[in-house]
């Protein structure tokens, strides 16, 4: 795939997909102008393909590095209004902010599953079957048929390698090492499994044989091509050390790439700070603030570590580097992270869960310094990095992916999106539009564990002046109503899509064939 083929895709995306319901999420300019842009485009296409050839030819694939922190929240940071504020300053952490683009409207989806799943495959998670986490049915995550990130850069001539938690299926066939990734050193599902194996209930349920899936959590190491092997049980004494072993087997990937002289992409998936939060031995006690202190310094220094390594192998100019997070905060007590001026823990719809940090460095293309309160969604990374590495976007299925490449380099102020769909599992509870969001149900009082409420009436917000989404509009300000209407063209538009390409309902096994072939 080259960069010619990539442009190709944006185009036909703008000339076949261009109409009304589109334009509500995606950027467009008046028809006018717009036809006129075709054209140009057309010409200076024309004149260029044997440049653009040259020009991929020439270009270095950047490496990419992307740490996926797990319920970590929006406000954690320090420079989202953290660090100190939380028992520990993140200092490496809010360097690289400088040193890049920083994000306060990166959107996720609102647990742990559909967030990987839509990072992996650059599509509404509801569309892969992976909406919901597992909770009855252990045949889950991505099917074969999925074209992943890693499938995506791999093609693209990457050495692709895993650290962390998948939690995109547990099952042969559905591994990382399935799914793209050269290599893995983690666990397939979550961290709350690494308290089973310390219940006497559970070891003997597990004996009794009541379900395959009724199983410890294990650590696995895998290489593409064979099945993954067990290395231990994920129990509560592996759990604090979990992350320091990605950490180490992530430097490791990185430093035989590097010699190598290969492009690579290095998933790191962390454990922190999903519960149960806990910090490793080297950071325990260290904030001298508790906990959650510590495990910001083990955060801020493991990610320091990374950088570290990049500047020794004299590669961080060519690497792009991302921090952000699968979803907002936890809500259980004794572990709640902190969703900063959000409301909400993950596993809702409201801004805590969907808003997470993100900040993407790469030196000499993104300017420095800059911060933005643009939408972007996570799988917006998908296109993005596909066009940075010259990546093969798949042009058989629905992709909810836009590439931000225009944006990021600061080629334009203006993100691609305008808009969200919001899921929570696989419920549409509502939709986001500039500053604006309407919400057709809720979690009771903003808590991924209370009950839903289907709103009799929508709920319709605006988050510059509401951002906390307190005061839903009332008849009082019912002259607000018309920002519904875009909002519907993101809806109708989101609707009409499963028309062509039908979402793969959640437990499918492989292989999966999609109905239209
Ligand atoms: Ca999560």
């Amino acid at each position: 795939m080259n960069r010619a083929d990539t442009d190709d895709r944006e185009h036909q995306a703008d000339d076949g997909k261009c109409n009304a319901p589109r334009r509500a999420w995606a950027r467009s300019l008046p028809a006018r102008a717009s036809a006129l842009l075709v054209l140009v485009l057309l010409l200076a296409s024309m004149q260029s393909v044997g440049a653009v050839h040259a020009r991929a030819e020439e270009a270095r694939q950047p490496n990419i590095v992307l740490v996926f922190m797990d319920n970590f929240g929006y406000g954690e940071l320090g420079c989202y209004g953290g660090g100190i504020t939380r028992g520990a300053p993140t200092p490496r952490i809010d360097k690289l902010a400088q040193a890049g683009l920083r994000l306060t409207n990166f959107n996720v989806e609102a647990q742990c599953t559909p967030s990987r799943a839509a990072i992996m495959t650059g599509r509404y998670a509801f569309r892969s079957g992976c909406g919901s986490v597992p909770l009855t049915d252990g045949l889950y995550g991505l099917t074969q048929w999925e074209v992943t990130m890693a499938e995506m850069l791999s093609d693209a001539g990457y050495a692709t390698g895993i650290f962390g938690k998948w939690h995109l299926g547990h099952t042969k066939g559905r591994f990382p090492t399935d799914q793209g990734f050269d290599e893995w050193y983690g666990i397939p599902n979550s961290t709350d499994e690494a308290a089973w194996t310390h219940q006497p209930e559970f070891n003997a349920a597990a004996k009794e044989g009541l379900s395959d899936y009724l199983i410890p959590e294990y650590i696995f190491s895998g290489k593409k091509g064979s099945d993954p092997t067990r290395v231990k049980v994920y129990d509560l004494n592996e759990r604090p050390e979990m992350d320091r072993a990605c950490i180490d087997h992530a430097k490791d990937f990185i430093k035989r790439q590097a010699q190598a002289g290969k492009p690579f992409f290095a998933f790191l998936p962390l454990t922190l700070t999903h519960l149960p939060v806990v910090a490793s031995k080297e950071f325990k006690g260290k904030s001298g603030n508790g906990k959650w202190g510590d495990v910001l310094m083990q955060i801020d220094a493991y990610a320091g570590e990374l950088l570290d390594l990049l500047e020794e192998l004299k590669i961080s100019d060519d690497t792009i580097f991302v921090f952000t997070a699968d979803n907002g905060p936890e809500m259980s007590p004794g572990h709640q992270g902190w969703s900063g001026p959000w409301r909400g823990s993950y596993f809702t719809s409201l801004e805590g869960s969907l808003r997470v940090p993100f900040i993407l460095r790469w030196p000499g293309k993104v300017p420095a310094g800059r911060v933005s309160n643009e939408i972007v969604h996570e799988m917006d990374l998908y296109a993005t990095f596909a066009k940075a590495a010259g990546g093969k976007i798949p042009q058989d299925r629905e992709i909810d992916s836009l590439d931000q490449s225009d944006f990021f380099l600061g080629r334009s102020t203006k993100s691609q999106r305008e808009g969200i769909v919001v899921y929570v599992g696989n419920d549409i509870h509502g939709v986001k539009w500039r500053n604006w969001k309407m919400l057709f149900k809720s979690l009771e009082h903003g808590r991924g564990t209370d009950n839903f409420v289907t709103h009799g009436f929508p709920q319709i917000f605006n988050l510059y002046e509401d951002p906390k989404e307190e005061y839903p509009f009332t008849k009082d300000s019912a002259g607000k109503l018309w920002v519904r209407w875009p909002m519907g063209e993101i809806l109708k538009a989101h609707a009409q899509s499963f028309q062509k390409d039908p979402a793969v309902k959640a437990g499918t096994p492989d292989p999966y064939v999609p109905p239209s072939k």
